[in-house]
């Protein structure tokens, strides 16, 4: 019998790699999964972060919206999964001050509607839900472990707090194998362009072209450069989820990399592996990202991608993961900023 799998979020990115992993051959060994994608039928989906498994017979999508329970119960009861992977949500923190309610509609509500399924159809169905490091906020100490107080500093990080205390409480009283938890910033090829990771790996590639061919280009404009992130791989840490799904007990944890870095160092590292060195100069909104010994400014700042409010150090200690799933990140900041500066270098080859 295969293991039956329903993930949410699949067309994105964690979802997407949590995927390709289960299906991946060296995944699988002995144990055949059945996956199931759910999608939203609203707007025009973008299909690309699937492709690379969206033919296998053992992938299908089903339609669902995390908005709406009567679809949740319905693929719970029909489907009947053995684990259920909720990696749907509005995920982008700076819109969430401009649409609050459905950020908690989708991100809070939308796990009770899971909950509730999985409680009256399919009680033992193994379920996560990803939680965020913005539940932290102005954070009391670094690095930050799963004991860190809630404090988040926008409705995004409030969405997933919320969550987090219903799932403890379903967990608690219906005795369901329910976790959340708490996973720091991590990216990839996949990861959406409206996150600073991939806004500068694109914005890398466009400017790259243009000093190629002596053309003008417009700079990258960027919000507060000065925050600092723990930055990892998805592809990482869809292992991690994985390893807690499995666990004996339904214990919770933290993802991280270990280490902080500023989008400064991002913009820096990222310029560099594609072979453009820059130097960062002046202060507050005056302050520049310009070419090594030359005026050309690459990057500058724009009041407008500044938030109402800030998370401005995010550092985790994922410690007790590594110790007790035995899991840890196997890619390093350097090489991740190469990989999304290389595919984009590619991908912007090939729009030509
Ligand atoms: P993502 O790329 O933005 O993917 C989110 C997915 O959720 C999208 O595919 C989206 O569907 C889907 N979705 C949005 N509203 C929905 C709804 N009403 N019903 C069903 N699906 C809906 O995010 P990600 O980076 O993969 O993150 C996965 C999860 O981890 C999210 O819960 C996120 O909040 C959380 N998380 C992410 C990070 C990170 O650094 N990546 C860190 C901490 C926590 P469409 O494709 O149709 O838009
Ligand atoms: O911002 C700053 C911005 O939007 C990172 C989500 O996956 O991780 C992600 O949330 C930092 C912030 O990610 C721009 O102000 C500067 O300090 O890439 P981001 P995020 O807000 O950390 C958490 C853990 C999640 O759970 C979320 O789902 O970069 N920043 N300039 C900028 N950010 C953006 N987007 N665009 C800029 O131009």
């Amino acid at each position: 019998m295969a293991i039956k799998v329903l993930i949410t979020g699949i067309l994105g990115q964690d979802g997407a790699n949590m995927a390709e992993y289960l299906l991946s051959p060296t995944t699988s060994g002995s144990e055949d999964f059945k996956v199931y994608g759910m999608v939203r039928r609203s707007g025009s989906p973008n299909y690309k972060n699937i492709k690379s498994f969206a033919s296998s017979p053992n992938f299908e999508l089903v339609d669902g919206d995390l908005s709406d329970g009567t679809s949740i119960d319905k693929l719970v009861k029909e489907i009947q999964p053995d684990f259920f992977i909720n990696f749907g949500a509005n995920s982008f923190v700076g819109v969430s001050w401009d649409m609050p309610l459905q950020v908690f509609d989708v991100n809070t509500l939308g796990v009770i509607r899971c909950l509730e399924a999985i409680r009256k159809f399919k009680p033992d169905c193994r379920f996560y839900s990803a939680g965020s490091s913005e539940e932290f906020g102005d954070v009391d100490y670094t690095p930050q472990d799963i004991k860190h107080p809630i404090k988040p500093r926008s409705p995004y990080g409030a969405s997933k707090a919320a969550a987090r205390h219903i799932i403890k409480v379903y967990r608690e009283s219906y005795n369901l194998f329910a976790i959340h938890s708490i996973l720091f910033n991590h990216e990839g090829v996949k990861r959406g362009e409206e996150f600073v990771t991939r806004k500068i790996t694109k914005g890398v590639a466009r400017i790259k072209n243009a000093l190629d061919k002596g053309e003008k280009f417009e700079p990258l404009q960027l919000g507060n450069v000065n925050s600092r992130r723990d930055w990892s791989d998805s592809e990482d840490f869809v292992k991690g989820v994985w390893a807690m799904l499995n666990q004996p007990e339904p214990n919770e944890y933290v993802l991280s990399s270990n280490e902080t870095h500023s989008v400064k160092e991002f913009v820096s590292e990222a310029f560099a592996a594609a072979g453009i060195p820059g130097l960062w100069s002046g202060e507050g909104m005056d302050e520049k990202f310009r070419l090594f010994q030359e005026n050309t400014v690459l990057a500058e700042i724009n009041e407008k991608f500044y938030r109402p409010a800030e998370v401005e150090l995010l550092y985790g200690d994922s410690n007790p993961a590594r110790e007790k799933l035995g899991w840890k990140p196997e890619v390093s900041f350097s090489d991740l900023v190469k990989k999304m500066v290389n595919a984009d270098l590619k991908e912007y080859a090939g729009r030509l």
